[in-house]
């Protein structure tokens, strides 16, 4: 007789976004659908990610991006792929994706909805051609005008109005992590079936194990970061046991100290004293992975406050960002203020 006790039942993406959407009882359905477009999107994404290596997807397409780095095929891709499936479902009323530069009304011939996604839509694409792992971060918005086409102004929103957010890490497996306000959860991809089945669910981020940043810029920041850096080495009453973990893909960094416990930051810099700005962008990076961040029982902060409050003024403005276990980034707001003012 087969053992019909099994307690855990497999719980697809599908059924527990829909289960969530038990926590509005006003929802209609939408927002529940944007989500399962993405989660199509990533399975799409990484598909092609596995295989880019191959002749067909690899190497440069030659041009540049709005921020002036080179554009990888593997980013069109991702960026065609998401816009794709979301443009035509009358679920958005616009894109902004750091791949382009202006932000995207929906095409006339498809209706529009009444949510906004910003996406970045493959993070850490200068670790596609080493076989690296690469992500993809995502933010949903109510849009502020009830109807009309969509302006840029309506982009400009802080963290905190975000409705849903997260993130697809593809690395040894993929997976699809998200918040729509109440916990953070995670997906793995089973390959064999084609779907995400829950496999974190509720994650909250444990005492600190890591920390991540490009130790190799470290002669450009301020006398607060590297205080901080050694505090996080273990100098002078500082932190003890602390491992340095720096991939140099936000998303898995940031997937990593989320679930062991850690802290990520890529400070502002003193290489121009007038744009002390970071570089991490804060519209598709940094307010979507701090929405999670403070789902999960952390925080994100630009060294001064919670990044979940900053209202961006343009829609590629970038940021300092800490991110991670909350006395940590605090942490580093107390060293910046009592040094670096
Ligand atoms: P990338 O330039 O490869 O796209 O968002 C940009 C980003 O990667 C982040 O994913 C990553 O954390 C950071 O830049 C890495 O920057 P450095 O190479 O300067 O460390």
């Amino acid at each position: 007789m087969p053992d019909q006790s099994d307690p855990s039942p497999i719980i697809t993406i599908e059924r527990h976004i829909l289960d969530e959407q038990s926590f509005h009882p006003e929802a209609t359905g939408t927002l529940t659908n944007i989500l399962y477009d993405l989660a199509l999107a990533g399975k799409v994404i990484a598909s092609k990610t596995t295989r880019a290596g191959l002749a067909e997807i690899l190497g440069r397409t030659g041009g540049t991006n709005v921020q002036g780095e080179m554009v990888m095929k593997l980013d069109r891709f991702a960026d065609l792929t998401v816009t794709r499936l979301t443009d035509h479902t009358g679920r958005l009323a616009g894109l902004a994706s750091e791949e382009n530069a202006e932000f995207m009304r929906i095409p006339d011939q498809y209706p529009m909805g009444k949510y906004l996604l910003v996406f970045d839509p493959l993070d850490g694409s200068s670790n596609v051609d080493f076989n690296m792992p690469v992500g993809t971060i995502f933010g949903v918005y109510r849009r502020k005008k009830d109807f009309g086409p969509v302006d840029e102004s309506e982009f400009f929103q802080p963290g905190r109005n975000l409705v849903a957010a997260g993130y697809i890490a593809y690395g040894t497996s993929t997976m699809f992590v998200y918040t729509a306000g109440h916990g953070v959860h995670g997906f793995t991809l089973d390959p064999a079936v084609g779907e995400f089945l829950l496999s974190h669910p509720n994650i909250t981020i444990p005492t600190a194990k890591y920390f991540s940043v490009n130790l190799g810029y470290q002669m450009y920041w301020s006398r607060g970061v590297i205080r901080f850096t050694e505090f996080l080495q273990g100098h002078e009453g500082g932190v003890k046991g602390l491992s340095l973990r720096y991939i140099g893909t936000l998303v898995s960094d940031f997937h990593r100290n989320l679930l062991a416990g850690g802290v990520f930051y890529y400070p502002a810099d003193t290489k121009d004293p007038k744009a002390p700005t970071g570089k991490l962008r804060l519209l598709y990076e940094a307010a979507p992975l701090a929405f999670v961040a403070e789902q999960a029982g952390g925080y994100a902060s630009n060294g001064s406050g919670p990044i979940l409050d900053i209202t961006p003024d343009s829609l590629h403005q970038r940021t300092p960002l800490y991110i991670g276990n909350k006395d940590l980034v605090e942490k580093v707001e107390e060293f910046i203020r009592g040094l670096d003012v």
